[in-house]
This record gives C-alpha cells, structure tokens and sequence, in this order.
C-alpha cells in the first residue's frame, strides 16, 4: 500500500538524500515536497508524516519559514497530533533564538536558546588542542532520558536511537546545557510537560541530539547520512513504533576502544578523483603527484592515457558498504567550463545518493561561471545549489579559494561578502563550505626571503637540495599547474575567516606515492586553525591511518584514494586495523539490520 510523506522545503540544503533515504526504507513511500503555505493548506486534510528537514544558517532558515507564513500551519499539524519530524536546523527551529542570528525568533517549543560550540573546550585545552568547530562527524547519544527524569528502561529506543550506535552530525550551534542548574531546568521542564530527551557530547558540552513528546519528534543529527543506524530511526518514526525494544541486530559492534576527547569516531574518507577518459566517458581516476596518464602499447605504439580505475557511481558505493564514513568525488577537469546543465557531477551525485547514506561531498569548478551556452554568469552559490538538490551534502572550493585568499590579503583581509566561500556559507552554512589545498613543498634557505610563515625542518635527512633548513607549502591552482606566491597556512586562515567550515589538506609531494600523511603539513596547518582539517594524500595502508590520527595535534579525518581503487585494502580493513590493533573509535554498522 501506498502512503505519501510530506516534506517541508524551505530551499534549505539536500533534501534529495532524505527522499531518497525514504525510499530506500520502502519503495512504496510517496514523496510530496511543501514550499509555501497554500501548498500547505492544499494538502492539510491528508497529512500523517510530515518531516521538516533543515541546515545551514538558522536565522535564514527560521526567516523563510515566516516568510512563507509555515509557522502556524505547522504548529497547528503537530497540535492536531500528527505526526511530525524536524531535523538538524528542523530541530533547532523550535528553540527560543539562536546566537548564529539573534535577530530571528525561533517557535519557542522549548525556553532554551542555541550556542556556538566552545574552540576552547577545557578538556581540548588542558590537552594543549582546541576543538573544531563545526561538531562534524560520528558522535552517540551519551543519555535517553524520560519526562520524569530517569534513563530510559535498558534496551528501550527513542525512535530506535540508543547509546551503542553512532549518527551524523554536522553544526557548530546546538542546544546546549550550560552548566548543572540549567539541566535541572531542563528537566523540570521536560517533566512538567512530558518530554523525552536525548543528551549527548562533544568535548565537555552537553548538547540536546532529540528531543520528543507525543506526535513530535526531532534530531540534530542526520539520520538520513548515518548508515543503517540513522535509516532505521527514520524507519521508526515512519512506522510510529516511538519506543521501540533494541534487538541484537539495532547495535554497532564497539569492543574495547578509546574515548576520543570530542566523543567522535576517527572518520575515514574515499576519494574519487572523477574526469573524462579519452574515449569521453567518465572514470574514476588517480594521479601519481596528479599525473593520472599512464602509457600503454597500442597496435605498438606507445600512448598516453587517463588511467581508468572504475565507474564512479559503482565505487562509492562499494566504500559505502564497506563502511566509508563520507565520500568525496573531485572533478579534477572542472577547470574547462561546460554548461551548466550538463555538470557531469550532477548525474554521478543523483545516482550516488539513491543507494549511499553517507555524507557526499563535491568538488571541482565551484566558482561564479560563464555558461557557455547561455553567455550568462553563473554565480557559484547557483551552482553550490544545483549539487546541493542532487544530493551533495558539502561542497569543495579549490581553484577560486585560491583567488579569494589572494585578494583578501591585497585588501587588508577585508571581506567583500561576495566570494564563493562567503556566499555558500551565508545560505547553506559553513559546515557546507570545504576548502580544497594542493599544496607543494617549496625550500628556503632563510625565513627572511619570503613573508610566509615558514616550517623549520629538524631533521636533517629531509634538508633541501641545496641544504636549505625552512619550507613552507605553496599553493597550486587548476589541479598543481599554477603555482600561487601564497603559503597553505596563509590560504587556509584566509578561507576559515571568510566562512570555510572544514580543510581537505592534499600534499602534492605525497599524493600517489603510499608513503603516508605529510605530517609535518597537517601539523603546521591543524595547530593554526579552529576548523576540522582532513588529511589527503600519501594514504598506502591501515598503520598511516593510524599513524596521521595519533598525531599530537588532533587530525579530524583521514582521506583514502589510491589504496582503496587498487584493492590493496578496502575501507573496512582499515577500520578493522584502527579498531582492533590501535584501539581507536570507529564506526562499524555492518551487523546493523534495516
Ligand atoms: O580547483 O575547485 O576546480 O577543484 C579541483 C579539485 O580537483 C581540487 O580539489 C584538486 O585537489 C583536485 N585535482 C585536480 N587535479 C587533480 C589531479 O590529481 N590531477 N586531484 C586533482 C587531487 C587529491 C586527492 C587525492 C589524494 C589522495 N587529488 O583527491 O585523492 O591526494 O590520494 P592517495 O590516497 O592515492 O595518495 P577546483
């Protein structure tokens, strides 16, 4: 039998992945979007399920839904007990305000407002670290606790939520519990009105990740990107089982393993750098310090060829279900222009994200445009948006944030609010906004001879050619042709102060050669900035993963392309190494049962 789920879009983020997930959960869900009130009052009478998915910035947000004058209609749905679930910002909305943007009213569900998380966690801190901010990443629920302030009974689920299993969160504001007394407030108020709260995490602040009474259900996690685990809270909610009995099969296996001091699981990343071959299709590649030719012998001749390393579509999928916690694809070709309606990521993303419930992201050619069909700009928030409804959950700015740092720094760091970083990240977030390096080590004699910030090297046997003692990173653009007079630390603070929310951190001296992370290049760049930064390049087997995450300064993920495209080790060996040989954190859900 069929049954229609309703969807609120307020032209916020990827709702394609949460029709898609829907789907997934059973084919036989019909999916009808809701934009403005009379599609609202048109549908009314025939609405059970109602989601209201939500993320980025909340004052933009919470600004579209009184703007479409949806506040009333949706307190009037979820008073007539029906039911309703908001996510991410959709859970954020119903608080009082929010700091992100003060000026804009929240509903007011709960008397609380939103804080940004804490850089300077003490528990980071006294470790010498700040924490990154956003909160991106695999965290769990630490408490289920019931309107009368116990815990849940053991083995009973919030909509299949439990502390064992691992969700996706991805913000830098939250709901949190600012010290001893608020919490007991929080609890007296949740008692007196019958609410279900889910607490959990990062670094020392406690934060809500769900909260629920009756008919009325939200998260600030993403169950539409946390694997199976958040598929079957989405799975609960559509088939009004609220308190659902933990069988076996719910729980992710977690023996023995560290408690990393955010509470999150060391992510692995898969990559695929995607271009066209030769013979116009398009394929999963991978360079050699970005040379992705190879010769081959044709009719004895000896040719150069893009080297095809598979179907995109059909790779990140198989890192899907071998447990990759979020996958990349790069256009590394973007620099050609081409119109914009013929994007070739746009068919890979909108096919990858009906079967993968991981985080996507997109890269390559994110900048305003020409569409050379049309003569028309193009601007590169429109195009953000495009890869954002076919099922992007971030997108990756590499050549033009390049541009952008170079001219911050020409006009005194003043931000025009007009770039790409800024643009994206004012409609969509920050969390939204990833910065892609390539980097290349460039020796100095003195740190006199150039005015950026300039690494000393100490060991000797990694001295230049010429004995030089200092480096720094240098920039490159269009995929390592163009090389930019602008270090990679320089690149990065630039872009985190315009509105970046997390650094892929490439090295083109490490890229292709199974050698390991550039450790001293993650380091000079993760000790300098607030955000996550995510470790690319060098990846060659399970002890570098191991290797680049217990690096003192606190890497936030690791990046994988070439070990997993070669076979030499899939996804899950490698989170079998860091879990059962290092001990560490890791997501595993593959004895979690739809
Ligand atoms: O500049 O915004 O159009 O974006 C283009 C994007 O394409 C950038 O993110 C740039 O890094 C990427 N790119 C361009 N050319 C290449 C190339 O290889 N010829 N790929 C390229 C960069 C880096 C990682 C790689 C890791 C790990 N690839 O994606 O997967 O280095 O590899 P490994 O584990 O095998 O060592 P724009």
């Amino acid at each position: 039998m069929t049954e229609t789920v309703y969807i609120i879009d307020v032209e916020s983020g990827n709702l394609q992945s949460l029709s898609n997930a829907i789907k997934h959960i059973n084919p036989n869900y019909e999916i009808k979007f809701i934009h403005n009130l009379s599609e609202f009052q048109q549908y009314d009478t025939q609405i059970r399920k109602l989601l209201f998915p939500g993320v980025g910035n909340y004052g933009h947000f919470v600004k579209e839904i009184h703007n479409r004058n949806l506040s009333g209609p949706i307190h009037d749905y979820i008073s007539s007990g029906r039911s309703f679930m908001g996510i991410c910002v959709g859970l954020q909305a119903f608080f009082n305000r929010s700091e992100e943007s003060p000026e804009y009213k929240g509903l007011g569900y709960l008397e609380m407002d939103l804080y940004k998380f804490d850089n300077l966690d003490p528990v980071f801190v006294e470790n010498g670290l700040k924490k990154s901010v956003p909160h991106i990443g695999w965290n769990h629920v630490s408490e289920l606790v019931e309107p009368d302030g116990g815990l849940f009974e053991d083995g009973v689920s919030l909509y299949g939520i439990n502390t064992i299993n691992k969700y996706y969160f991805v913000h830098s504001y939250a709901a949190i519990i600012k010290n001893e007394e608020a919490k007991k407030g929080l609890l007296k108020f949740g008692k007196e009105n019958g609410w279900n709260f889910a607490f959990a995490k990062y670094g020392s602040e406690e934060f809500l990740a769900a909260i629920n009474k009756g008919n009325f259900f939200a998260t600030q996690f993403h169950p539409e990107k946390s694997g199976v685990a958040g598929l079957k809270v989405l799975k609960d909610f559509l088939e009004d089982k609220q308190f659902p009995v933990i069988a076996k099969n719910d729980v992710q296996s977690h023996p023995e393993t560290e408690v990393t001091l955010g509470g999150l699981t060391r992510r692995i990343i898969a990559c695929l750098d995607v271009r066209t071959n030769d013979d116009g299709d398009l394929v999963v590649t991978k360079g050699d310090q970005y040379n992705v030719r190879e010769e081959s012998k044709e009719e004895g001749e000896s040719k150069s060829k893009v080297r095809n390393l598979g179907k995109p579509v059909e790779l990140a999928t198989r890192y899907y279900n071998q447990g990759a916690d979020e996958i990349t694809f790069l256009n590394i070709t973007s620099f050609r222009n081409s119109p914009i309606k013929d994007l070739p990521m746009l068919q890979v993303l909108k096919k990858a994200a009906e079967t993968i419930f991981v985080p996507l992201t997109v890269g390559g050619g994110i900048k305003d445009m020409i569409d050379p069909e049309t003569n028309q700009v193009v601007s590169a928030a429109k195009i953000a948006d495009l890869y954002f409804r076919s099922g992007a959950d971030k997108v990756s700015i590499g050549s033009d944030a390049v541009i952008i740092a170079e001219n911050y720094y020409a006009n005194n760091k003043v931000k025009t609010g007009t770039t790409s970083i800024e643009t994206i990240s004012a409609t969509f977030g920050v969390q939204a906004v990833v910065i892609s390096v390539d980097p290349k080590r460039k020796y100095i004699a003195s740190p006199s001879d150039t005015s950026m910030q300039v690494i000393k090297i100490t060991d000797p046997s990694k001295y230049g050619p010429q004995g030089e003692q200092y480096c720094y990173y240098q920039v490159t653009s269009q995929g390592g042709r163009k090389t930019h007079e602008l270090g990679a630390l320089e690149l990065c603070l630039a872009c985190e102060d315009l509105g970046a929310g997390e650094i892929l951190l490439n090295s083109i001296d490490h890229d292709g050669s199974n050698k390991g992370y550039n450790l001293e290049l993650l380091t000079q760049i993760k000790t300098n900035v607030s955000i996550p930064v995510i470790a690319s390049s060098g990846a060659g087997n399970p002890q570098h993963f191991k290797e680049v995450f217990e690096m003192e300064c606190g890497i936030d993920a690791a990046l994988g392309a070439g070990l997993f495209h070669r076979g030499e080790y899939s996804v899950n060996e490698v989170k079998r190494y860091l879990q059962q040989e290092a001990k560490m954190d890791v997501r595993l859900d593959d004895n979690v049962v739809l």
